[in-house]
């Protein structure tokens, strides 16, 4: 076992791995440089796809450079971009290896560390299961305690982009002051611009980062205004949309992982099959363009109707999945879309509220191809871990299919049965009595307001719909939702969520 220091914070993937430690594992060889050499050597390239052993990355990672930092090592990262740089990296081009950067949290870093960078992600779906060392990953830092790291990498010449998954709540001062020194540092040191690439789950994340670096390279005393004219020149903030699940890996990923590579990883994790990245075509360096499409990266000229399809499809459907299984007591997406209700619910909202706004072509098959990535039995994917931080992530995935359909005259029912199913959540106990931790920086203030007005549910409505931060203004005084949000919120509390669903399905759903 990997011995942590710890001495803050300690990552929630972490503490899961540290309370769930692998101990029958003890004697094995970690997965690292040396036994990466060994595992290549053992399993010559041809043989590889012949024997479907693990893929494995074959360059040679000691001439690979950090072309990339990436900010918010997380599972999502690791499952996501590093493999499409690993791709990269397999190519032959050495540019695309990348300093992981862990903002707070120091297990995952220091444990990729010992491990040389290296980690096993599983790939399952349906159709079977596969494994894939990655190696792209070719040092780590934590920013909180060694800032100057990430300062440093930002401004070397090697350096050619950053790339972010900081989730929703990362966007503030903190990281709009580290990046804006690093950026600071690298005109300083006459080097080009960057592509600063936000990876997280907002819309317009390009854009919205990049005003948030050029406020704050204003705000810089004595140069602001050359400093931001600097980075709004030379250095480029694509929009995108990055799309993989992967859940928060638990310890059945090592023992898993042990099995299939021989050896003990500390860091593996699990993914599906699926992944898509599209990016707006907007580099620092032009032609990087060419190079990410031939790994299969979509580069194109609006990223706009895959962003927005992405999070009212996905995302949207996911918050409301996670809402209702933490009410109702199941633990995974998976088990939820197993229930014919809660299939034709997701189904019915995604067919009849959110996909006549969109532009993403192909509708239906994009929206059946969710159901079943949603279903995936090995994903283990589970309600909580979605359910957090849920007052940051309804107004971008819920809010645009509530303002469309009430500005066109259709109906809301479907969100409206989420929004009060979020309320529920905010009580903190599900529908078999068992109570759980809601993990939300508005937690406290939101469960308070639910406290206070329990038993009152107009009342409850009322002041839960009145946090601005989550509903806006307009909505909470718009009647044709208030009014269904109070009907499905009586019905949840007076007969439970099941029959107040089987009641929307009836009424709004048909069965697909
Ligand atoms: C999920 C996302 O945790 C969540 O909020 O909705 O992480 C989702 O799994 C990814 O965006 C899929 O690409």
């Amino acid at each position: 076992m990997v011995v942590y220091h710890e001495s803050g914070l300690v990552d929630p993937v972490v503490q899961l791995l540290l309370l769930n430690p692998v101990a029958d594992l003890p004697h094995m060889s970690p997965l690292n440089a040396a036994s990466l050499a060994d595992l290549i050597a053992a399993a010559p390239a041809d043989a590889n796809a012949a024997l479907a052993g693990p893929s494995l990355p074959r360059y040679d990672r000691a001439q690979a450079r950090a072309g990339v930092v990436h900010l918010g090592l997380g599972a999502f990262h690791r499952a996501h971009q590093a493999v499409v740089f690993d791709a990269l990296l397999q190519t032959g081009d050495a540019r695309w290896g990348v300093l992981g950067v862990a903002m707070r949290s120091t297990g995952l870093a220091d444990a990729l560390a010992a491990q040389d960078g290296l980690y096993a992600v599983q790939v399952a779906s349906a159709e079977g299961v596969r494994w894939q060392v990655v190696g792209a990953v070719l040092r780590t830092c934590v920013a909180a305690r060694e800032p100057s790291v990430v300062i440093d990498a930002m401004a070397a010449p090697a350096t050619r982009w950053v790339t972010l998954t900081v989730t929703e709540k990362g966007y503030g001062p903190a990281l709009a002051d580290l990046l804006v020194q690093g950026l600071a540092a690298r005109r300083a040191a006459g080097q080009g611009g960057l592509t600063v690439a936000s990876c997280d789950n907002l819309s317009d994340n390009g854009r919205k980062l990049q005003r948030l670096c050029l406020d704050a390279a204003l705000a810089t005393p004595g140069h602001g205004a050359d400093l931001a004219h600097w980075i709004d020149t030379h250095c480029a903030f694509p929009n995108s949309m990055v799309d993989r699940i992967v859940p928060a890996a638990t310890a059945q990923q090592q023992s898993d992982a042990a099995t299939a590579l021989g050896l003990a990883d500390a860091c593996a994790l699990a993914t599906e099959a699926f992944t898509e990245w599209v990016i707006e075509n907007r580099f620092a360096d032009p032609a990087d363009a060419d190079v990410l499409r031939a790994a299969g990266v979509n580069v194109a000229g609006d990223v706009k109707p895959f962003e927005e399809a992405k999070l009212r499809m996905l995302n949207g459907s996911h918050t409301a999945m996670a809402l209702l299984g933490a009410v109702q007591g199941w633990p995974t997406i998976a088990d939820g879309v197993a229930r014919p209700a809660v299939r034709q619910y997701v189904h019915g909202f995604m067919t009849g509220m959110v996909m006549p706004h969109l532009q993403r072509p192909a509708l239906p098959a994009y929206r059946d191809a969710l159901l079943a990535r949603f279903a995936n039995p090995a994903l283990h994917h589970k309600v909580h871990q979605i359910a957090t931080d849920s007052s940051l992530k309804i107004p971008l995935r819920w809010l645009p299919t509530l303002n469309d359909n009430l500005a066109a005259g259709l109906g809301i029912e479907p969100l409206a049965f989420a929004a009060a199913v979020w309320m529920r959540f905010l009580q903190g106990v599900d529908e078999t009595g068992a109570a759980y931790v809601m993990s939300d920086p508005a937690a406290a203030s939101l469960q308070a307001l639910a406290r206070e007005h329990r038993g009152d549910v107009p009342g409850s409505v009322r002041a839960l719909l009145g946090v601005t931060s989550i509903w806006d203004t307009a909505l909470p005084q718009e009647p044709r939702f208030t009014t269904r949000v109070t009907h499905w919120l009586a019905r949840i509390q007076a007969d439970g969520s099941s029959k107040a669903l089987a009641e929307l399905n009836s009424r709004t759903n048909p069965n697909p």
